[in-house]
């Protein structure tokens, strides 16, 4: 059994703080769960952590002579499909994407010819062949609930392979839901561009829109981190921290989304932000009787979660946890249990902002069936009992 635990009883997360804020190396290898949970995770800051992946599958198969593998890609996946973006054109800040088979961009990456930069990425690999345990997610990053949901409930997930040849680059961006993500390379080599929440604005033009790509020279005054990833090594990048990628080698890496008890209220805020620029942009139609309907069907696409799917998936979370705080052993990627800290933990968070959402407009509106709003308060009521 793997057990994942913090050490001290933590009921809270702390305000974040990134006036003095650096780039920490860690060393993987010793790296205990609860040092990098409350020093990292629960502060939003990043971290690199070197010697992630040296014993996963893929560290042996995908590389040869310290190069990408590319026959073992045809023989072992070379007929699935995989998005595959072209980095010399942007549409709307994003490198448009379109379908490839992987025998073919194998032959793209492994010839001379790169007048077209294709980047393969948010490929669904692991969802593509389940029986295929190519890497395993490090005890790190194992507080996971979008991942847990995703597998639980067999929805899409957040779990991606990206290959790309060197050049090959990812525009500025936060991620999604305002998630945490790690990346985990297996070869090549990466540099980020990283701001603190906040610097961002900095970057915005008078419409509010990001430049594709940061130059220093450009912006002199904004705050921001360089960090190179290596060949196994992982990178944690915090919750509402913009950051631009650029492959300095040919490069494959393991890329997660994810949200636990840390990041929630981020996600919490990042969706009531997103909700009220829906409404602000259709606000002449807010008398209409199909007006917050229609609000919930721009946040699904500008968001890409609506109001019932996140209560959805926090009740779910919320439900499994009180069942593992009553005994139940249910364990997240097969292997890890969390200790009884991190359970009361998330169902503190969980509670928290489940207040929240009552307090909030929309539960006031009839927006919600009865069997949602009765999924909260019963959700609500088995949190207390366990809690108090
Ligand atoms: O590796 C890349 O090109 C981008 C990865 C990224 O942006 C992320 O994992 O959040």
């Amino acid at each position: 059994m793997n057990e994942i635990e913090i050490g001290s009883e933590q009921t809270c997360v702390p305000e974040p703080d990134y006036t003095n804020c650096l780039i920490s190396v860690q060393n993987g290898s010793n790296l205990s769960y609860d040092y990098f949970f409350e020093d990292f995770i629960l502060n939003n800051l990043p971290c690199v952590v070197k010697n992630v992946s040296l014993d996963w599958n893929c560290s042996k198969q995908w590389v040869k002579n310290g190069d990408i593998n590319y026959e073992h890609f045809i023989i072992e996946y070379g007929d699935l499909e995989a998005p595959v973006a072209n980095c010399n054109k942007l549409n709307f800040n994003a490198h448009p994407k379109q379908c490839m088979k992987v025998k073919d961009y194998m032959s793209y990456l492994s010839s001379s010819n790169k007048d077209e930069l294709l980047y393969l990425k948010d490929w669904h690999l692991r969802r593509l062949k389940p029986d295929d345990i190519f890497y395993e997610v490090p005890k790190i990053f194992a507080s996971d609930w979008l991942n847990e949901y995703a597998q639980d409930n067999k929805e899409d997930d957040f779990m991606f392979v990206y290959i790309g040849p060197k050049g090959s680059w990812t525009p500025l961006h936060c991620d999604v839901y305002s998630s945490y993500s790690w990346s985990v390379n297996i070869v090549g080599r990466k540099k980020w561009i990283m701001f603190p929440p906040g610097e961002e604005n900095k970057l915005k033009d008078k419409f509010g829109n990001l430049p594709p790509l940061f130059d220093s020279k450009t912006y002199p005054n904004v705050k921001y981190f360089e960090v190179t990833q290596d060949k196994g090594d992982a990178i944690f990048v915090p919750s509402g921290w913009h950051h631009q990628v650029e492959n300095t080698l040919d490069t494959i890496s393991i890329n997660h989304n994810f949200i636990n008890g840390s990041n929630l209220e981020f996600v919490w805020e990042a969706f009531k932000n997103n909700l009220s620029s829906v409404e602000n942009e259709i606000k002449e139609f807010s008398n209409t009787p199909c007006f917050v309907s229609q609000c919930q069907r721009m946040l699904k696409v500008v968001f890409g979660m609506d109001y019932t799917a996140f209560i959805k998936f926090i009740t779910y979370i919320g439900e499994k946890r009180v069942q593992q705080c009553h005994g139940a052993k249910l364990y997240s990627f097969n292997k890890f249990l969390l200790g009884i800290n991190h359970l009361k933990f998330d169902l503190h968070i969980l509670i928290k902002i489940l207040y929240q959402i009552q307090q909030h407009p929309l539960y006031q509106s009839d927006y919600l069936i009865p069997d949602e709003k009765n999924n909260v308060e019963d959700m609500i009521n088995n949190i207390k009992v366990l809690l108090n």
